[in-house]
């Protein structure tokens, strides 16, 4: 079920980040060089195009807990953010960085004007973030981001699993209603 909080709609769903023909931007769970990999950042970019790799270049690297935005060539959105998260275990404080993918990737859509952004829960697969932790972390960053957001209206968590989305909708549901 939906989540509001000052006025923004807040989602957990089982499904493909690179699917999300109704959002205005998606989030890339990349690595530094900004280039194809496994995982999210392997689909984005083989749903992209071989052009998404291109403008990459010239913005890389980034490092751990840093967003940068780029058009979304073949794939049905206006932007793909791409945020670094931290590898768990090595790039310290882990939730502090984590926290800071997800308030800059919000800050670049706002600097947008978009209305409608999907991440992916970055850095719980290859970057080994334990599921709940990271769901921990995201909701507690979206919720105390909410009231400074004007124009995005729409964030949407695009899980892999049902595992994770029961895992993520969980967390959520006692942070939005404690
Ligand atoms: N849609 C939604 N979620 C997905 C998808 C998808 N298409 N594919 C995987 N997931 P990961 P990280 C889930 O490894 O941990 C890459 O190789 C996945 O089940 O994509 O931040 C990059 O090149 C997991 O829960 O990102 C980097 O080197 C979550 O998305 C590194 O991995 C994140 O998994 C980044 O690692």
């Amino acid at each position: 079920m939906a989540l509001s909080a000052n006025g923004v709609t807040i989602e957990c769903i089982q499904g493909d980040i690179t699917r999300q023909d109704d959002v205005d931007a998606v989030v890339n769970a990349a690595n530094a060089e900004l280039m194809s990999g496994g995982g999210v950042a392997g689909a984005i970019h083989r749903a992209a195009g071989s052009a998404l790799a291109e403008e990459c270049k010239p913005l890389a690297p980034i490092k751990p807990g840093e967003a940068v935005i780029t058009g979304a060539h073949n794939m049905p959105n206006q932007y793909v953010i791409h945020v670094l998260g931290p590898v768990y275990g090595v790039d310290e404080p882990a939730a502090t960085l984590l926290a800071s993918c997800y308030r800059e990737a919000l800050d670049l859509a706002e600097s947008k004007g978009l209305r409608s952004i999907a991440f992916p829960a970055i850095s719980t697969g290859a970057f080994g973030y334990p599921m709940d932790h990271a769901a921990d972390v995201a909701s507690r960053t979206v919720l105390a981001k909410s009231a400074e957001l004007e124009s995005v209206e729409l964030i949407r968590w695009v899980l892999f699993s049902e595992e994770d989305r029961e895992v993520h909708q969980r967390i959520f549901d006692l942070m939005f209603n404690a």
